[in-house]
């Protein structure tokens, strides 16, 4: 990806923004897109807006990848719409391009896309008050209902096997296997320690197989920081990222907001001691999952929360160690090690988890309902 000040002000210039683009700046913590606050002007009126460079290497079908975007939000509008909710503010918006297009393709080759700012509303890297966890459980619970009368059919896999853990683990031995940046030998504890857990990695798609666990629309990448909270009601106001809604298991989502909101530390933290699975924190989005969730997910599915947390733990601290391994070629680093204390945090955690095991389960029991 290219993105210098040239090409993103001719990007800027594509969209069909309302008045004259006066600044453009780097925006948000996402690991993955360049996201930039576009702020516009017409006399006194000032108009905001999200810029966002997307990663052409990671998605690699950015046609079908905006066509799922376009597609989830007009569906998502209908309902907010039917609800007498603000379609403007609890749903990602598009702004076209000047010629009516969904995204923009610049002189360099680079993919861009506008969506409207949402205001007075913030994304959390970490838990400031439990109530906002709580809502967040809530809102994927319901996220995931509200998609679950959406034709997955019409869906593209943005990226192939996303949440496969095993297929994930292959990759994994290969870099250890290749070590191109000879990082491999510094690396020996964390390696053993995912190897060790390789043969848990496969029960969901075994299940899938036997047709035990259910595939749904899903979004794939529910950490703290891809909703939005309301600054004035500290309600779950929207669901951003929506790259990776593909279809998928609902103990992944699940699982990925406790990996990270469920997390004493912030995930690139460098001193361990404070990273820990808060039960607190895992109790109360449980019961804000289950409650959004009303009713929806089997018994198999609430019996598999536990597991859904742990996997996506193992399997981010699994793709952050890969990434160190090859290079730091797929997520944004900004200092050196930056993949790796990411994989340490992510380790720390899961076997946090296991010291926790029985007690998680026991939450999970209490709100089956
Ligand atoms: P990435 O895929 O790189 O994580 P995101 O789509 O999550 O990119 O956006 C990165 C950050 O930009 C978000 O965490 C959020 O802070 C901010 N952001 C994204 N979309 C909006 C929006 N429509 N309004 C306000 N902030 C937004
Ligand atoms: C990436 O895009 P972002 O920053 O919300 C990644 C997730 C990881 C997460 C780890 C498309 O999410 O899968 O869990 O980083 N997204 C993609 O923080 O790979
Ligand atoms: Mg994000």
């Amino acid at each position: 990806m290219n993105n210098n000040h040239e090409t993103m002000m001719e990007a800027a210039g594509a969209f069909a923004v309302k008045g004259q683009v006066e600044t453009c700046e780097p925006y948000g913590s996402g690991h993955i897109n360049s996201t930039f606050l576009l702020v516009c002007r017409d006399g006194a009126e000032e108009y905001r807006y999200i810029l966002q460079q997307m990663n052409h290497q990671v998605f690699k079908d950015i046609e079908g990848l905006m066509k799922n975007v376009k597609g989830v939000t007009s569906f998502l509008r209908r309902q907010i719409v039917e609800n007498q909710g603000d379609p403007d503010r609890e749903t990602l918006n598009l702004v076209p391009t000047k010629d009516g297009r969904d995204y923009y393709i610049d002189s360099q080759g680079n993919f861009w896309r506008v969506y409207l700012f949402i205001a007075d509303a913030t994304c959390y890297n970490l838990v400031k008050k439990p109530e906002d966890f709580y809502q967040s459980g809530k809102a994927f619970g319901r996220f995931q209902c509200l998609l679950a009368d959406f034709p997955a059919d019409q869906l593209t896999e943005t990226i192939p096997d996303f949440h496969n853990t095993p297929a994930r683990f292959e990759t994994f031995a290969k870099a250890v296997e290749e070590d191109v940046m000879g990082r491999a030998a510094q690396v020996e504890k964390e390696i053993c320690f995912i190897q060790e857990r390789e043969k848990e990695m496969g029960l969901a798609l075994n299940l899938k197989q036997e047709g035990k666990l259910p595939v749904r629309v899903s979004h794939n990448d529910t950490k703290l920081n891809n909703i939005m909270i309301d600054d004035a009601t500290g309600q779950a106001l929207c669901i951003i990222d929506l790259d990776t809604i593909m279809p998928g298991f609902s103990i992944f989502d699940y699982g990925d907001s406790i990996r990270f909101g469920a997390n004493t530390a912030e995930e690139d933290e460098k001193d361990l001691t404070k990273v820990s699975l808060s039960l607190p924190l895992f109790e109360i989005y449980t019961k804000g999952f289950l409650e959004g969730s009303e009713g929806r997910l089997t018994e198999t599915e609430i019996g598999l929360l536990p597991y859904g947390a742990k996997m996506m733990t193992l399997e981010c601290g699994m793709r952050f160690l890969t990434d160190y391994l090859q290079g730091d070629v797929y997520f944004h680093v900004s200092r050196e090690g930056h993949n790796l204390d990411r994989c340490r945090t992510q380790l720390a955690l899961v076997a946090d988890m296991e010291e926790k095991w029985s007690d998680m389960e026991r939450i999970v029991k209490t709100y089956q309902g």
